[in-house]
């Protein structure tokens, strides 16, 4: 599949599928009815607590779905209920990712025992799709939109196939609007958190082998028109009635193609918003490329610095992270107010406590707002999980939250390894430290983010992540 945007022949076709689907629904009788789970996780790290993002995974299948089905749509982590009894559907669809697979596998069994079609979706399933065949009647791999017309024409003539896996992805151009009506009339759509989710890219290139990316997405780099990108920002713009909505980008490497990325903040930068986006550091070591993500709305960069230890770096073949501009980038996007949301991994086998102080220094002396951090965790289906299966210790998807201890780092002990975690977390959300780190910035939700993580860390324990 080449980049594409060809939008005229996309909608074309796409209005053609769409139209047959739309008879054969009216020829029968009833209308079958859909109910859609973004099950909770079970893990006690904070990743479903506090406010989270609109489920953009979910509101993408009840946006297809909805136009031929009755469609009911529920999010355990919000604090939906989900039912026992499923009689009042036809089709339970689940999403999942490895840390709440098993939740999503129960959810799978139950509606199965009660005769319903299952389906279950998104990166777990994708990755180890004979595993989840066994809890559901079909497996989605990958994106819905490029095998929906196959799989919903199944669904109407009631002729399932145990899989769904396209022969080549669609363009991104004929990706329909979300409608997003199904998240925000939610019982509980209080709990979303204000940032809506948004999309412009997807894949990526780069080929990381610890990565799922590749798998769901390929290798290929698609993108939307910029302008259906801005016109479904304006759309909330106008819902909301406020100009400056705040976005967040849902794109695996929004940045790959400087040119597109540009475009697109020269073209935000005209109406007004404000935007985060997990980014790599490619090219923001460039001023005039960081002044132009300041000026078209960018209050939050996400970004992957991963590891202070060039060893570790090499390892992982990460080619957008040179240590020598860290600093650079740090600085030009502080400049124009942007704060840094840093991402921080340990447990790799070149690991030792220097990694510790070399990141406790960096974070420090950059001034770093909101440091993350992580244990390195190979995902079931990425060449990096093949490489460590035999040496990882659990196989219980409940702890693949990357909050857990997976494998014996070869130059530090697991104890040793654990303990300087629970550390570094604790000194970089002291008072103290937190005062160095955000003093003179403004009083907003990444103030509010540092002290969470201030009683947060106080409780941490090493044991917490065996
Ligand atoms: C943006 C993002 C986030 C955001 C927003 C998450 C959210 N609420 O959606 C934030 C920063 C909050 C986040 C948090 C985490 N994330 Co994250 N995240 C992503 C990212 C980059 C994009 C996800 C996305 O929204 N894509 C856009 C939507 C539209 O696409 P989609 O999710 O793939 O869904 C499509 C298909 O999968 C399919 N589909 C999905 N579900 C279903 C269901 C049915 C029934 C059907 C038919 C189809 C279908 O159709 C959808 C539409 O095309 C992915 C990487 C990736 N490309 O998947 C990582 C990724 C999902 N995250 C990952 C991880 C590890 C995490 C965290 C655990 C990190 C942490 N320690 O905090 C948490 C877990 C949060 C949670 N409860 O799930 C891993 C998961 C790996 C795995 N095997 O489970 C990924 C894959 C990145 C990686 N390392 O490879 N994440
Ligand atoms: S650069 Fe990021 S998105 Fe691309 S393959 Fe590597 S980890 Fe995945």
């Amino acid at each position: 599949m080449t980049e594409d945007n060809t939008r005229n022949a996309g909608t074309t076709l796409h209005d053609v599928i769409a139209e047959s689907l739309k008879q054969l629904a009216a020829e029968k009788k009833n209308r079958k009815k859909w109910l859609l789970i973004q099950p909770k996780s079970s893990t006690s790290m904070m990743v479903d607590s506090g406010s989270v993002s609109m489920p953009l995974n979910l509101i993408m299948v009840a946006t297809l779905a909805g136009d031929l089905f009755d469609v009911e749509f529920l999010d355990e982590r919000t604090g939906d209920r989900i039912p026992d009894d499923f009689s009042g559907y036809d089709v339970i669809a689940i999403t999942s990712r490895t840390l709440n697979a098993a939740k999503a596998y129960r959810i799978g069994d139950r509606a199965l025992s009660q005769n319903k079609i299952v389906l279950l979706g998104g990166v777990h399933p994708t990755m180890l799709k004979e595993e989840a065949a066994e809890h559901c009647t079909s497996v989605i791999y990958g994106e819905v939109e490029s095998v929906w017309p196959d799989l919903a024409r199944d669904i109407l003539q009631g002729t399932m196939k145990p899989l769904y896996r396209a022969h080549e992805l669609h363009p991104m151009t004929a990706m329909q609007c979300p409608d997003f009506s199904y998240a925000l009339n939610s019982a509980h759509a209080d709990k979303y958190s204000s940032r809506i989710p948004v999309l412009a890219t997807k894949g990526c290139p780069v080929g990381c082998n610890f990565c799922t990316t590749p798998t769901v997405y390929g290798k290929s780099y698609r993108y939307r028109d910029i302008d259906l990108v801005l016109e479904e920002m304006q759309y909330h713009q106008e819902r909301l009635g406020k100009k400056n909505a705040t976005f967040s980008f849902m794109d695996d490497n929004i940045s790959f193609r400087p040119q597109y990325f540009t475009e697109l903040l020269e073209g935000m930068s005209k109406i007004g918003v404000r935007w985060n986006a997990n980014i790599s550091m490619n090219f923001l070591h460039k001023p005039e490329v960081a002044e132009l993500a300041g000026r078209s709305g960018c209050d939050l960069m996400s970004i992957g610095f991963e590891s202070l230890n060039p060893d570790i770096l090499k390892s992982m073949n990460k080619g957008a992270n040179r240590l020598q501009h860290y600093s650079t980038v740090v600085d030009n996007l502080h400049k124009n107010g942007i704060a840094i949301q840093g991402y921080f991994m340990f447990g790799f086998d070149d690991d030792s406590e220097k990694s510790f102080q070399a990141t406790y220094d960096f974070i420090m002396q950059n001034r770093i707002e909101f440091p993350v951090f992580s244990l390195v965790t190979p995902f079931p289906g990425t060449p990096y999980y093949e490489e460590m299966k035999p040496r990882i210790r659990h196989f219980d998807w409940d702890k693949y939250d990357t909050y857990h201890f997976m494998f014996e780092p070869k130059k530090m002990q697991g104890e040793k390894l654990l303990e300087n975690f629970v550390k570094l977390q604790k000194e970089v959300y002291k008072g103290r430290a937190i005062m160095k780190r955000m003093q003179g910035k403004p009083l907003n939700w990444v103030w509010l983010a540092n002290l969470k993580m201030h009683s947060f860390t106080k409780k941490l324990k090493p044991e917490l992540y065996l």
